[in-house]
């Protein structure tokens, strides 16, 4: 059931960034608008281009497809489309089709009301793709520095990027990031089964409200974050999981071109230590 009765009063128009009414409509339960088309254009046509490199590398094995990034002895110019030019012009397209997907969530906010929490948490996504493909290339001087296209081969480059620094984990940046996202594992753990447990109580038993899982975090840890603070403690640990990502991969190269644990050579060097 896609579309709930209700859903009728909440199909308004207005709220479209650009193209004013042109596209203001809805395909099914789909709203189109201006960034959809966007959307649509972008993620067929690098699928496509996908397709067609896979085609021109002659393997149907899908854990084999690549799509690799010019040599970097291209350095930022644009490279012929089979030695590197379709990642060039797929990548074009992944940032087109995440952008207008973001300006789609931002449209359609705007017409309900809502704040724009939606589009500005997908950002952070998109920042930390971008840094990856274009940002951290763009600093280094050359499009070969961007990740391949495959399922495989994109591990192997992550496997290769992080020895190049001897060991990403003593990566500070690196530290943070992680730390991020195990705790969203751990808030989205303790938030999901919270929920389940309040939704599916004992056969017989009533549904129970946010007063009881109040009240079960009071009796257990003497504290409850709320039913808003759990979605803004997650929306803050997911964001900055993406935006600690993005950081120490920039950093890497760019800024720090040794290996990471001499990085904390600063510590070792503290005169602190100097009469030991
Ligand atoms: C909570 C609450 C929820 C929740 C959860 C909590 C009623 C439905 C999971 C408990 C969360 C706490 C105490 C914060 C934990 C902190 C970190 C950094 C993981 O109180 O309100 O709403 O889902």
């Amino acid at each position: 059931m896609s579309m709930l009765s209700f859903e009728k009063k909440y199909r308004v128009r207005g709220g479209t960034l650009i193209g004013g009414d042109l596209f203001d409509f809805w395909v099914g339960p789909f709203y189109v608008g201006f960034f959809g088309v966007t959307t649509a254009f972008f993620a067929s046509l690098g699928t496509a281009l996908i397709v067609w490199g896979a085609a021109i590398q002659g393997t149907a094995n899908p854990w084999r497809i690549s799509i690799a990034p010019p040599d970097v002895s291209y350095g930022l110019a644009l490279a012929p489309l089979k030695s590197g030019g379709l990642w060039q012009l797929i990548t074009i397209c992944a940032v087109g089709a995440f952008v207008s997907w973001a300006l789609r969530q931002a449209e359609i906010a705007r017409k309900l009301g809502m704040g724009l929490h939606v589009p500005i948490a997908f950002s952070f996504a998109i920042f930390a793709y971008v840094s990856l493909v274009v940002i951290r290339p763009l600093l280094l001087g050359a499009w070969g520095h961007g990740f391949p296209y495959g399922i495989i081969s994109h591990l192997d480059w992550v496997s290769n990027t992080g020895y190049q620094y001897l060991h990403f984990h003593y990566n500070r940046a690196h530290m943070i990031a992680i730390t991020f996202f195990f705790t969203n594992v751990l808030a989205l753990a303790l938030h999901s089964s919270l929920v389940l447990s309040a939704l599916n109580p004992g056969r017989g038993e009533t549904v129970k409200t946010a007063e009881h899982e109040n009240t079960f975090y009071r009796d257990f840890i003497g504290y409850s974050i709320g039913t808003l603070g759990i979605h803004r403690l997650g929306m803050f640990l997911a964001v900055s999981a993406s935006f600690w990502s993005a950081i120490c991969i920039i950093i890497s190269g760019p800024f720090w071109t040794r290996g990471w644990p001499e990085w904390w050579s600063w510590w070792l060097n503290l005169p602190f230590w100097s009469g030991q």
